[in-house]
């Protein structure tokens, strides 16, 4: 199939960006195309059984379907050693919109997790769940399974819309119940519609489309991934700024308005290539509520036609935008709207975390958010994690909700229910994890080692340990139970959103990160690169300056971030595009 075949085939469009060059496509592109809407070889892939691997653009293509081949790089180098091929694996991450499940759901995670995925579980940045270690021959029982409790994981990856994320926000019982209504309504909406998926993973056999199979997508898809979150203020726990597309909740009284859309925000870059960098997303202006899908199509879309489909390293929507100009993009989304946005409406944000321990809603159930470090689900030697999350399961009547910080509600509990709840957590000591300092509770590390290919650098095993190095710092100010915002990962690529954490730690090389310093605490600005690929012990002396500083010289009130950038420690980034330039 040629490139220009490629570029016209997809849905007719009033203006894909013509100006591309269609003989430059970058290969993912026309392995899209080719694809056969992602069927693939995948089928014949999971057959073979002389390798643990899939061929090498299957790989690609099952990122759609939710699954990442990973090796484990702990045994990477000893492997090689023995000319073995590497300990192939597959990370297979589940569609959770708005991070919410039923106890059977938990159940059955739990099941597949104990089976097929080395005991343990791991909730992500964007309130889901990843399985990893699947072997590849385990993988249509991991799906089906998932399939049986109505869970899927299409689209956890890949060119398309990603898992879709709402508030948590226990105690606003009804508005949180209209606004994940609509986010799961987003996320069925902006899923892929081919059939590949069903064929290859439940056995179905292909059935003819009346019309294209993928109406929105054509067969590019996007050029990058895509991101849609929802969020009520004040508690900004998705990071809306960090979304391609975001949904901010207008209430007005009590009741849901409508949602200002915020676009264009991202975290990835990648060092020395000034052509990438983290951007928040832009306040365009307000839709009411009836009219989300059809702001999810029209945004998708512009994104679609004109995003950068020859260099990837420049196709997410920020890039787009920024190449463009937010007002021609603005433009774009309303001509496909057929109306324009209205004046973007006033709003608050207090914070971006989690607030930890028991909440009680408006409708008088309760809510209890557990802390748990990392996101990482195990029987651990001093607290059985998982044993005690699936006994609760196995009583509670209400759902969980996992946090866009890594962290657990164990949700809507009828007041009389909450007796046997609390005992389970006494139990298995699982309310002690919520006892650390105000640093601990407001951490977050992406997975890194061992699983992820693109690690530089420990993460989610070292930031607990760096920690407890900084909270002597911190307790030796007095200031141990200050809440302030850390976030490491094991690369640029950002996982866990470190470029607006008040302290942002990014792997460079084994023991190497840049340091950070100044993010907003409810997630409003970005932080600015302070000591470039240095070890701990340069961390922890300027760290111990800063808070000794801090502690001496605080406005009252003053957050940690806010004083970094007051004082200097961390100077304004300019071209940080903050909502309110
Ligand atoms: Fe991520 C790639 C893990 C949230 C930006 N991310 C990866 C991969 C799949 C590595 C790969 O491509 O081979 C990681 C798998 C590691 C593993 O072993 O599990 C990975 N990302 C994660 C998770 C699990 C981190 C976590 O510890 O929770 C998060 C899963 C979210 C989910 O449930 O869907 C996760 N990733 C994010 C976020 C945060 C967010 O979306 O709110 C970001 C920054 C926001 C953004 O997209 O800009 C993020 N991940 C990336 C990037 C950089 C994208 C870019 O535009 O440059 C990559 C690399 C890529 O896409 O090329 C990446
Ligand atoms: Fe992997 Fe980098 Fe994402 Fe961490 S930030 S999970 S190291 S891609």
């Amino acid at each position: 199939m040629s490139t220009d075949t490629i570029a016209r085939d997809g849905p007719t469009d009033r203006s894909r960006d013509l100006s591309q060059p269609l003989d430059r496509l970058g290969p993912d592109e026309t392995l899209k195309a080719g694809s056969d809407q992602l069927r693939g070889t995948i089928s014949a892939g999971l057959e073979a059984e002389l390798t643990a691997a899939v061929p090498g653009d299957d790989i690609k293509l099952m990122k759609f379907h939710g699954l990442y081949q990973q090796d484990d790089r702990d045994l990477r180098d000893e492997r090689r050693r023995q000319r073995l091929e590497p300990a192939y694996r597959f990370m297979a991450r589940v569609r959770l919109p708005g991070g919410v499940l039923s106890s059977s759901q938990w159940l059955k995670l739990d099941e597949l997790g104990r089976a097929y995925a080395s005991e343990t579980l791991r909730l992500t940045t964007r309130q889901t769940f990843q399985l990893h270690r699947v072997h590849k021959k385990d993988l249509r029982a991991v799906i089906q399974g998932l399939h049986d409790v109505l869970l899927d994981t299409k689209a956890a990856c890949g060119d398309d819309s990603r898992g879709v994320m709402a508030s948590i926000n226990p105690e606003l019982s009804a508005l949180h119940a209209e606004v994940y209504a609509l986010a799961k309504q987003a996320s069925e909406h902006a899923i892929p519609k081919t059939g590949a998926y069903r064929e290859i993973w439940y056995g179905e056999e292909r059935t003819l489309t009346d019309g294209p199979e993928e109406p929105l997508y054509g067969k590019t898809y996007m050029p990058r991934k895509f991101k849609i979150g929802f969020v009520i203020p004040p508690v900004n726990d998705i990071d809306v700024y960090a979304q391609d597309l975001g949904f901010i909740a207008i209430i007005e009284g009590r009741e849901l308005k409508g949602f200002n859309i915020a676009i264009g925000g991202g975290m990835g870059r990648t060092d020395q290539a000034p052509k990438t960098y983290p951007r928040l997303a832009s306040v365009i202006g307000f839709v009411p509520k009836d009219k989300v899908i059809a702001t999810c199509d029209a945004v998708m879309m512009v994104q679609r036609d004109y995003g950068d489909r020859v260099d990837r390293g420049r196709a997410r929507f920020k890039y787009t935008i920024d190449d463009k100009g937010l007002d021609f993009i603005k433009a774009e989304i309303e001509a496909r709207l057929g109306f324009p946005l209205e004046p973007a409406r006033p709003y608050d944000f207090t914070s971006n975390g989690d607030v930890i321990g028991w909440q009680r809603g408006e409708d008088g159930r309760e809510h209890f958010t557990l802390f748990v470090e990392n996101g990482r689900v195990s029987n651990f030697a001093d607290i059985a994690l998982l044993d005690g999350l699936r006994a609760i399961a196995q009583t509670h009547k209400g759902n969980f909700r996992v946090t866009p910080n890594q962290n657990l509600v164990i949700a809507d509990i009828e007041p009389e229910d909450r007796p046997a709840i609390e005992a389970l957590l006494l139990e298995y000591r699982l309310a002690s994890l919520n006892k650390g300092s105000g640093l601990r509770l407001n951490s977050m590390a992406c997975v890194a080692f061992p699983t992820c290919g693109l690690a530089m650098a420990e993460s989610e095993r070292y930031l607990p340990k760096l920690v407890e190095k900084i909270d002597a710092i911190l307790a030796g100010h007095g200031l141990a139970q200050e809440p302030i915002t850390i976030r490491m990962t094991g690369c640029p690529n950002g996982c866990a959103r470190p470029y607006i954490a008040e302290i942002g730690l990014t792997g460079r090389a084994p023991g190497k990160y840049n340091l950070y310093l100044g993010g907003g605490f409810h997630g409003q600005r970005l932080n600015k690169m302070v000591l470039e690929n240095v070890g701990e012990q340069a961390i922890l002396e300027l760290l111990g300056k800063v808070i000794e500083h801090f502690a001496s010289e605080r406005l009252p009130n003053e957050r940690f971030g806010d004083f970094a950038i007051r004082v200097g420690h961390a100077a304004e980034v300019t071209e940080g595009r903050f909502f309110n330039d």
